[in-house]
């Protein structure tokens, strides 16, 4: 899954992409790099950034769904946790719904994903954005994190989703210490079993607990990670650098298939 933000202050790209034709022209080329699924975001969702408004998000992302749905091939995802955004980017081409609070702030998007067919990604998060790192803690990470996606998966099935329409997500960085965030790696698959796992580590600052470094420059530590996440189970990768994670899974194939 290719990532395509439009927004003026995501935490790895921000004010890289200045209008709608660029964000188009940037996901075609992860499309020729490799991607699957290109992830529309128009609201920043990094630790401590403000919420904005339905009518902003849609400005943002609409043509830039419009486009790719236009010229691409690949399934669109729109990145949000509201209703009418969901709803809207639907209508214009995506396919998924990428819903980072896991069906908490809008659960009424299960209907729209049980209504419309759309794939339907459910993310842990601790609290939210603002406020997810002050001073996370649980008392066992892994079930409680199991615990929270096995339950929004069986609301959006109460709902009327399919199963197999539905992605869970441990959601790295999101409430979760540099520690935790390693520790979900090892147990993907037990979080929540039957569903596909999406995992996006891509430059996130787990990666580099210190920031030693700005968040486009951890490509060697968010290959390692992905290459971690795709050895435990990992379904989907969520990333920037698409052509390097493509290349980086194309030697793990060469390693799962000489394993008989
Ligand atoms: N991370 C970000 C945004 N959206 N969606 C899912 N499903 N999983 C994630 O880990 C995730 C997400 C924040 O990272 P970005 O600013 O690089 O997009």
């Amino acid at each position: 899954m290719g990532i395509v933000n439009v927004t003026p202050d995501s935490f790895s790209d921000g004010g890289r992409f200045r209008g709608p034709a660029e964000a188009v022209e940037h996901g075609l080329a992860l499309r020729e790099a490799g991607a699957d699924i290109l992830d529309v975001g128009g609201e920043s969702t990094r630790p401590g950034a403000d919420p904005v408004s339905a009518s902003e998000e849609l400005r943002r992302v609409l043509p830039v769904i419009e486009g790719l749905a236009a010229r691409s091939d690949l399934p669109v995802s729109i990145d949000t946790t509201k209703l009418e955004v969901a709803r809207e980017a639907l209508a214009a081409g995506a396919s998924i719904v990428n819903d980072v609070s896991a069906l908490r702030f809008s659960p009424r998007i299960a209907e729209l994903a049980a209504e419309t067919g759309a794939g339907l990604v459910l993310m842990h998060m601790r609290g939210e954005p603002r406020s997810m790192q002050r001073d996370p803690r649980y008392d066992d990470l892994l079930a409680e994190v199991g615990a929270h996606l096995r339950e929004a998966a069986r609301r959006a099935e109460a709902a009327g989703v399919d199963r197999r329409s539905i992605v869970v997500d441990p959601g790295i960085g999101f409430g979760k210490t540099p520690r935790d965030s390693w520790r979900l790696l090892t147990g993907l698959l037990d979080l929540a079993p039957g569903y596909p796992v999406l995992v996006g580590h891509s430059r996130k600052s787990f990666l580099d607990p210190e920031a030693r470094r700005a968040p486009g420059d951890r490509l060697p530590q968010s290959l390692a990670a992905g290459l971690l996440a795709a050895l435990n189970g990992a379904a989907i990768l969520r990333v920037h650098d698409v052509e390097a994670h493509a290349r980086m899974l194309e030697a793990y194939r060469g390693y799962e298939g000489a394993k008989g």
